[in-house]
């Protein structure tokens, strides 16, 4: 049997975060044959619920899960992690800004890049869930000044699975016949939704959609899903998120058989600003993270990459008392 990896899972006692611990237990995120140790972080007040999750999780007598641990000390959540599923983070209370919430974030996901970097496996991997999950990440990420900037990524996934979905029903297609789909840039109304390399069974999925579809229709219903949800649910995405992040991080320890949509560090590519947490169409191969290169664009392509970037720009320099 191999030996038992560490997952910390910060916000566990939340919607995604409790949605998310037992299908890690379960070996969803990590393969049937790979033992896992959970470490999972709350804030004090969520204590008491953190540990009827401990308590549940037991109960499931997973032959997977060989301990968990849960805890309010980040030292101690993100001691020898090797993977880091970042779920937890303030919500926006009524009345607060955009610059507020960042900045409020900020104060969580500084000292956690910190406390990874001090306490994590040195190659731990770090998806950043919690919102706005783009800059949060960046943020962790430069609190980390002891790992590569390639281990912070932030999660776009919910997104691009959206988008498969939605292209799926629009086409009378499996889903798994969906190829080369891609989201870039951030995790907000200003995500770009990219069908323009998707295959479909073979064929270019923009013979088989009009454009008028495309634009009126498919952009904004991937980029409203989340608000789209909560008026159905009365509470946001749990569960497809939760999936969502099991996906991403299966697909980044195990590799991706298609194209996938991850907020990583640009370095440049597609003229996006170096050092951003942007998302681009990736493919995953043992365990590395490289972005899909040499992909012709359209003028609307460009103009909707530069709107987002644009938007992480202003997020970034928002924060930049915290890079
Ligand atoms: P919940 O409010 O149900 O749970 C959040 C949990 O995090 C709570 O239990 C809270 O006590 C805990 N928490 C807060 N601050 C913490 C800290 N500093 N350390 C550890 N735990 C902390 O929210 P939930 O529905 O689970 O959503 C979690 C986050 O995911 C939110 O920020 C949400 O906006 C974000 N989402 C991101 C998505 C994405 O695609 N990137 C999609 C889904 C979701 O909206």
């Amino acid at each position: 049997m191999k030996p038992a990896v560490r997952v910390a899972i910060t916000g566990a006692a939340g919607n995604i975060g409790y949605a998310a611990a037992f299908r890690v237990a379960a070996g969803n995120m990590l393969g049937s044959d790979q033992p896992i140790i959970l470490q999972l972080i709350e804030i004090p007040p969520a204590l008491d619920a953190l540990k009827g999750v401990e308590m549940e999780l037991r109960d499931c007598a997973f032959p997977l899960l060989h301990d968990v641990i849960c805890t309010a000390d980040i030292n101690q959540g993100f001691g020898d992690v090797d993977y880091v599923l970042s779920i937890g983070s303030r919500p926006r209370s009524k009345g607060m800004e955009r610059a507020d919430l960042l900045s409020e974030n900020g104060k969580i996901f500084g000292p956690q890049g910190k406390a990874i970097n001090d306490n994590a496996s040195k190659n731990v991997k770090v998806l950043v869930v919690g919102n706005p999950a783009n800059t949060n990440a960046l943020i962790a990420c430069n609190n980390a000044p002891d790992l590569d900037p390639s281990q912070f990524t932030s999660m776009m996934r919910l997104d691009h699975n959206r988008a498969i979905s939605q292209l799926a029903t629009k086409t009378n297609s499996a889903v798994t016949e969906i190829k080369q789909i891609a989201v870039w840039g951030n995790h907000s109304l200003s995500q770009f939704p990219d069908i323009s390399h998707c295959i479909i069974n073979g064929k270019d999925a923009t013979s088989l959609v009009n454009e008028a579809w495309y634009k009126n229709e498919f952009m904004p219903k991937v980029q409203k899903r989340g608000g789209e949800i909560i008026n159905a649910r009365g509470a946001s995405s749990a569960a497809s998120a939760a999936s969502a992040a099991i996906d991403h991080m299966r697909d980044w320890a195990l590799g991706s058989n298609d194209w996938v949509s991850m907020g990583i560090i640009s370095k440049g590519d597609y003229g996006i600003a170096e050092g951003l947490m942007y998302s681009f169409p990736i493919i995953c191969n043992n365990g590395n993270c490289e972005v899909v290169q040499g992909l012709t664009q359209n003028e609307f392509c460009i103009e909707m990459m530069k709107k987002t970037e644009n938007e992480l720009l202003e997020e970034r320099d928002t924060i930049k008392n915290l890079l």
